[in-house]
């Protein structure tokens, strides 16, 4: 016997990636139901190989479905995903509307995955964002083994986080570098994207860093430790999928570098590229479609006492957005939602 689920915003990037992994992963699926806003309805979604068309989110009825995958934005999960945990279906979210609430779980199931029982108190579950999600994944092992104080973390993220239309605008501001009559004004991004590298994603802050950043620091202390201090820089770069991260730890005790190699090695959800050589690094075309957080140039930082240097690449799409989600519904169903 498996479950009934629902996935909120079926035709979007991350919406696409969620039927992808749910079929991929054999996720024990009774009743699929794939759901858009009005304006894509009746188109078509892949589910393993099957079709599915797509239902009216706006006139769904919740009631007897178990599990609600959302990826619809912050908008329309405010007004649809409290009618789902009303109606005794539980809630993934993937937007940030939730996250930052003390009664609602933000789940890294590598990290935090007892968290997930949080759900009770309001039937939704939050899934972090992208650049947070990879980011803890590469820290929980080595925090476990040498205590994180601080942490110094850039990005270099994909379009795609910025949804289709970022995609789009990459795309059409590359082709038209070729055919100046094209139009290649910025509209989704700041400026031009293509051959092009923006530090600013998502609104300004009083303080001057931007929500994103904010973001990475709010949610590593919910999911991790509050006691971590962290400090970022987003950046956009003209790459379609795959987040990068450069990370500086600081350690309270000594971690050598082959040690954290060998910790790294052996955590959940990693796989370690490291060979100090020509391309013994990953780079982010190469994790795309994957399931890995990938960790390359672990080395040692000797400008502080307890120092570490790391690369993190990922697909933002999966561990940064669907395949968390899957991955909280599997942990749901394992220590929550049994069937059968
Ligand atoms: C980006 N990280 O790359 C963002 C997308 O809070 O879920 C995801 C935003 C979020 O633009």
């Amino acid at each position: 016997m498996g479950y009934r689920i629902v996935v909120a915003g079926a035709t979007g990037n991350v919406g696409r990636e969620m039927l992808n992994i749910l079929a991929e992963r054999e996720f024990p699926v009774d009743e699929i139901a794939a759901l858009a806003s009005r304006r894509s309805l009746g188109s078509e979604v892949s589910f393993g190989d099957k079709t599915l068309k797509t239902q009216d989110l706006d006139t769904f009825d919740f009631t007897g479905w178990d599990i609600a995958l959302f990826a619809v934005g912050s908008e329309a999960t405010k007004k649809y995903a409290p009618k789902a945990a009303n109606a005794g279906c539980v809630v993934i979210d993937n937007s940030s509307l939730y996250r930052y609430d003390p009664d609602v779980p933000l789940v890294v199931p590598e990290v935090n995955a007892d968290a997930v029982l949080g759900y009770q108190k309001r039937n939704i579950i939050a899934n972090p964002n992208c650049s947070t999600a990879q980011m803890v994944v590469a820290l929980k092992p080595l925090h476990d083994r040498a205590r994180i104080k601080r942490v110094v973390v850039s990005t270099y993220q994909s379009v795609s986080g910025a949804g289709k239309e970022g995609m789009d605008e990459l795309w059409d501001q590359t082709k038209a570098v070729y055919n100046p009559t094209d139009d290649v004004k910025p509209k989704k991004f700041q400026k031009q994207i293509a051959f092009n590298v923006i530090p600013h994603i998502d609104v300004f802050m009083e303080d001057g860093s931007t929500k994103e950043e904010w973001k990475m620091v709010a949610e590593t202390k919910k999911i991790l430790d509050p006691a971590i201090k962290l400090t970022a820089t987003c950046v956009r770069v003209p790459v379609f999928v795959g987040h990068s991260e450069s990370i500086n730890i600081e350690f309270e005790d000594f971690l050598d570098e082959d040690e954290a190699r060998d910790i790294l090695r052996e955590a959940p959800g990693i796989m370690v590229i490291d060979k100090r050589e020509n391309g013994g690094y990953v780079t982010p075309i190469e994790c795309v479609g994957d399931y890995a957080t990938f960790i390359s140039r672990i080395r040692q930082d000797s400008t502080v006492e307890n120092g570490l240097n790391l690369w993190c690449v990922s697909d933002n799409l999966r561990k940064g957005a669907a395949l968390n989600a899957v991955q909280i519904a599997e942990v749901l169903g394992q220590k929550a939602l049994r069937k059968g």
